[in-house]
């Protein structure tokens, strides 16, 4: 798969890609006439143009994306889910949206490899965190990410959450699941289709079967890749196996290649409505340490991106990016692979949402 023929002068609403972020007027003296010559210095330049201003400055929004509550005028809101109380051993991803939005600031505008340029396709926008007044209580939580999500749906934004622990997908998923059960490509070290963990339903090894006893997933429009790791019972995913989901072992994408197991995503999943779920442990654990339950024997990050690039002409409806742990982590590692592959669901979302739009032509082949 590669992008061409993209046309980046429009975006999926056919408005401007620019959405403008206001900040407060300087007060005057040194500073005004030092940016005197800024002829935008009241809004994030850097979202328009990288180079305005050094990338370690100003705020930390996912991506240097403008932040806004105004869902009006989003086609793609990147959202934080800082919540952890869902994991089954070390905690911390409840740190992962602020540690992703820091080390996203390495980003550029361009994919250079498949020449998506997101920003200019859809008007994309840091639209904040998902609020969670009650930590401690893991299924109101739940219940307040999915109103947040359903905010966002009801406006029409296709959501690009960071979390926050697996959990978080079934909220999410409950919110973004009208009448007809998803397709989902879940790219994860485990099938996270456990059943109840220590007397809950609700952790985060158990989201994707919970989702199907809900009605949100369509278990044969699911294909789960990179499994792998040493497990309590040989038959942990049976609920997986057993459903009719597509289970990629990591020593099956290892033999096949990226490509033929992408043939078969897009042969499983087709044109129905579709959520990409992207654990960090899915990465191999030299490239992502800081993650709850690591796993040797993972994806490279090139591998991640080219698996992520391949679902182009997919009929996404949301995404999200999980799992990373910065206590776990070391110099911020897991975080800027995090921030990279974010990079990465955000261009395929915003290709597809502008195929959507016929601003361009899909491009699987
Ligand atoms: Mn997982």
């Amino acid at each position: 798969m590669t992008g061409k023929k993209i046309d980046n002068s429009k975006n999926a609403s056919g408005k401007s890609a620019s959405v403008k972020h206001d900040v407060p007027q300087s007060t005057g003296g040194a500073a005004q006439t030092e940016y005197a010559n800024y002829p935008d210095y009241t809004s994030y330049p850097e979202f328009a143009d990288p180079i305005a201003r050094p990338r370690y400055t100003g705020l930390a929004t996912f991506l240097r994306a403008p932040y806004t509550t105004d869902l009006s005028d989003v086609d793609i809101g990147i959202v934080g889910v800082p919540f952890d109380g869902g994991v089954t051993n070390r905690p911390g991803s409840r740190h992962g949206p602020r540690e992703v939005r820091n080390q996203s600031s390495l980003l550029r505008l361009h994919n250079q490899a498949t020449g998506v340029s997101p920003h200019s396709l859809c008007r994309v926008a840091d639209i904040g965190d998902a609020w969670v007044p009650s930590p401690f209580e893991l299924e109101a939580s739940h219940a307040c990410i999915e109103e947040y999500f359903q905010r966002i749906n009801a406006a029409g934004v296709i959501p690009l959450a960071i979390g926050g622990d697996h959990s978080i997908s079934l909220p999410i998923l409950r919110a973004l699941t009208d009448d007809v059960p998803l397709a989902m490509v879940h790219i994860d070290a485990h099938c996270d289709t456990g059943d109840d963990y220590m007397g809950s339903k609700f952790h985060h090894g158990a989201p994707f079967r919970r989702a199907v006893e809900e009605g949100l997933l369509d278990p044969k429009r699911v294909i789960q890749i990179g499994i792998r790791g040493s497990v309590n019972d040989l038959d942990v995913w049976k609920f997986s196996h057993d459903s009719g989901m597509r289970v990629i072992y990591m020593e099956d994408l290892h033999k096949r290649g990226v490509e033929d197991v992408l043939a078969e995503v897009h042969r499983v999943v087709a044109d129905y409505p579709c959520y990409i779920s992207f654990d960090i442990d899915s990465l191999d654990p030299v490239y992502a340490p800081g993650t709850g339950t690591p796993e040797i024997g993972g994806l490279s990050t090139l591998q991640a991106q080219l698996l992520l690039r391949g679902l182009a002409g997919l009929n996404t409806v949301g995404a999200d990016l999980v799992e990373v742990a910065p206590p776990f982590d070391h110099a911020g590692l897991t975080a800027m692979a995090g921030a990279n592959l974010m990079f990465e669901l955000l261009c395929v979302l915003a290709l597809n949402q502008a195929a959507k739009s016929q601003l361009v032509a899909p491009t699987t082949e």
